[in-house]
């Protein structure tokens, strides 16, 4: 038997199920990026807000942009969905508690309906526009976050006819339509204010730099070039809230299938695992009001960035490093990585030597208080986190994970050894073949570019010269293109990671003064 909603009486007694009437839900949310984080974190403080009390105004219509397999996999089950929040007991065994969402409401494939992607968007009871399209989706260059004009979905979509076809066009499919994320805001914002509809909230759930100033920025620079008084109506009337969203979900597997299969007594084709720890800052600038998401534990602030900053440099920022290095070092999840006493005690020695002093000041925040909960976080040994998943893309990542907090840091003349070592472990991932000898695909955006720039520096007769080369790659090192002080320390990293191999480096960082 397969999950749906006359299937939820059945469910094991345990198991958190919607616990108000579905029929009375009303799209509010236009989604783009149904993919796990979406479901487990939007999907999970909506359905919150609503048990506690809140309208059920805000049901999602959830976008996959590329894939049909979240919608071919929910569609049967209509939009339900299970969460799966695992951690170990005190004795150390796997444990998980589940929870059927119900807040989903429609789902559409991009490529196959582009045309009711555009309607969602444009339709008048759509309050906000959310993404979760990862960082690459936004096609921006990553150092600077400027929109690349030379993307191919942003070259194709910037080519569609400016303007919004009429409202009774607007049933035609059109001979051409967006493809990227960017294409389908601008257009379907369009389609808005040529029907005299009001602006809406587009808010980004990305780990970009303040993400919500970035979209903005993006979605501006699109609409000036499709038609500047679309651009001035976007930027007169729609906010863009920034956020600081945190909880790891590892890509669902077959296993984990089986395993809420098992708990369900029914089958889900999609079930989603997650650690229990879920943390949302969002600012309170809503173009056209927002569900009571306050109710269910999110902190809806008037300013979000030293929130952000702390989590992208902290959580994100050692889970790169930890991602390189494991990788190269043959551990597969990042519980194993950090089960390591030394990789520990050097993500320890990372944040509270050189990230703490770039954090802008949190006063209700314990900073070591919260290094210790991530250490504990990143040691969940039922989430099965692949340090691959997390080595993804990291021409997207490096900036403001790593990069930005070495720039704080050198432009105050303080060391930055440590976060250095995560810098090198990403450029030996970069030569795709583990310590082992075993050879892994670098799976990002710019990995033709990165292997042309990497071939050019191994030209370089010396070490130094071969990494102060690679530094020239400015989509991700940006002004800190051939810093000596980078280039010294991260040559030091590299000189040891491929001398001395992993583990001893790591020793060696993190018990070094
Ligand atoms: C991870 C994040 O995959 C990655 O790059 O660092 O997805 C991370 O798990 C989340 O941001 C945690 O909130």
């Amino acid at each position: 038997m397969r999950l749906a909603p006359e299937a939820l009486a059945q469910l094991p007694a345990d198991v958190e199920r919607p616990r108000y009437d579905r029929s009375e839900l009303r799209a509010g949310i236009v989604h783009l990026g149904l993919g796990s984080f979406a479901r487990a974190f939007l999907g999970v403080f909506n359905e919150a807000a609503i048990h506690a009390g809140g309208e059920p105004h805000f049901g999602i219509v959830g976008v996959s942009l590329r894939s049909p397999a979240v919608r071919d996999a929910l569609a049967p089950q209509q939009g339900l969905f299970t969460v799966a929040r695992r951690d170990a007991d005190s004795e150390g065994r796997p444990r998980q508690r589940l929870q059927v969402i119900g807040n989903l409401l429609r789902m559409l494939v991009a490529p196959e309906e582009p045309e009711a992607v555009l309607e969602a968007i444009a339709a008048p009871a759509t309050r906000i526009v959310s993404l979760t399209i990862t960082e690459k989706g936004y096609a921006h260059d990553p150092a600077s976050g400027r929109l690349r004009e030379d993307h191919p979905d942003v070259m194709h979509d910037l080519r569609l006819p400016a303007g919004a076809p009429a409202a009774s066009d607007a049933t035609q499919v059109p001979t051409q339509a967006p493809i990227g994320a960017l294409g389908f805001v601008v257009h379907g914002l369009a389609r808005r204010r040529a029907r005299g509809l009001p602006p809406v909230t587009l808010m980004s759930l990305d780990n970009l730099p303040h993400n919500g100033r970035t979209l903005q920025g993006l979605v501006l620079a699109f609409a000036r070039r499709v038609d500047p008084s679309l651009a001035d109506w976007i930027e007169r009337g729609c906010t863009f809230p920034n956020s600081m969203v945190d909880r790891i979900v590892p890509a669902t597997t077959d296993a984990d299938r089986e395993q809420v299969a098992a708990a369900l007594g029914l089958r889900d084709a999609w079930p989603v695992p997650a650690e229990p720890y879920l943390d949302w800052v969002v600012e309170d600038r809503f173009a056209a009001g927002r569900p009571d998401w306050h109710l269910a534990g999110v902190r809806c602030v008037a300013d979000a960035s030293a929130w952000e900053q702390l989590k992208l440099r902290a959580v994100n920022g050692s889970h790169s490093a930890l991602a390189y290095l494991g990788a190269m070092a043959g551990w597969r999840t990042v519980d194993e990585a950090i089960a390591q006493p030394a990789v520990r005690d050097y993500v320890r020695k990372m944040l509270t030597d050189e990230v703490r002093s770039t954090l802008p000041p949190l006063p209700t925040l314990d900073f070591d208080a919260y290094v210790r909960g991530l250490l504990e976080r990143f040691a969940n040994p039922a989430l099965a986190h692949r340090l691959q998943q997390i080595a993804m893309d990291g021409s997207q990542k490096l900036p403001q994970r790593l990069l930005a907090t070495i720039g704080e840091r050198l432009s105050s003349g303080a060391p930055v050894a440590r976060l250095a070592l995560a810098v090198a472990a990403w450029m030996h991932y970069l030569r795709g073949i583990d310590e082992w000898g075993r050879p892994y695909v670098i799976d990002d955006p710019l990995a033709d570019a990165l292997a042309a720039a990497r071939e050019e520096a191994e030209a370089q007769p010396t070490l130094r010269e071969r990494v102060a080369a690679f530094t020239h790659f400015t989509p991700v090192f940006g002004d800190l293109a051939g810093h000596a002080t980078l280039v010294d320390a991260t040559t030091r990293a590299l000189g040891s990671l491929q001398n001395a191999g992993v583990r001893a480096t790591v020793m060696r960082w993190a018990h070094s003064d």
